[in-house]
């Protein structure tokens, strides 16, 4: 027997790459997302170009934002995109911030606040980063952020900070 629930819930994913060709990353990210058992993507927003948040000696970021359906617990979906970022040739060498392959952030899990040692959601720096509120709103402009605001207040606080849609 597996342990998959039957309820269905809207998630918000966070995709993010700075090496080894970001577009392709982000883009092989979406499809293998869409095949996790239990998975179905509702939207997906552009592809966005931004600049480092963190160390600032590593090339510039894409990013997007995913909407799934999923019936998936959340640890069980924290862990399937874990395992999608390490066939992604994600090295984790212990810089916080640090370049990598394939990011992958659970923002929302509906109106869920979680607070597991290995999963805080909404994803703690949701409320500040432009390149995870502009897509959010991009695919979801209606949103509240569970424990925060209205989505769209925290993008009217947010400065753009250098994102820019990809063409
Ligand atoms: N974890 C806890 N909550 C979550 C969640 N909601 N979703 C834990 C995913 N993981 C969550 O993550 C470290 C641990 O966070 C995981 O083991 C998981 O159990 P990680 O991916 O191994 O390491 P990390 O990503 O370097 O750490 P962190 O602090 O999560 O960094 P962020 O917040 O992901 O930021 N600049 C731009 N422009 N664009 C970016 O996408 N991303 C980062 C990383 C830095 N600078 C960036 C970007
Ligand atoms: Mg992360």
């Amino acid at each position: 027997m597996n342990n998959i629930s039957c309820e269905l819930m809207t998630a918000y994913i966070g995709l993010g790459s700075n090496l080894e060709t970001p577009v392709a990353q982000i883009n092989s990210a979406r499809i293998a997302i869409t095949q996790i058992e239990g998975v179905q993507e509702l939207a997906f927003s552009s592809l966005y170009h931004s600049l480092p948040m963190g160390p600032q000696d590593q090339p510039d970021y894409v990013n997007a934002v995913m909407a799934i359906s999923t019936s998936l617990e959340p640890l069980e979906l924290l862990s399937s995109l874990q395992a999608i970022e390490n066939a992604q040739g994600r090295v984790r060498i212990g810089e916080r911030w640090g370049a990598r392959t394939l990011d992958l952030d659970i923002l929302l899990y509906g109106n869920a606040e979680l607070d597991f040692p290995d999963l805080k959601v909404p994803h703690v720096g949701i409320a500040e980063r432009s390149f995870v509120l502009y897509p959010l709103q991009e695919i979801a402009p209606d949103l509240w952020i569970p424990g925060k605001a209205a989505l769209a207040d925290l993008v009217s606080q947010c400065p753009l900070d250098g994102l820019r849609r990809l063409d």
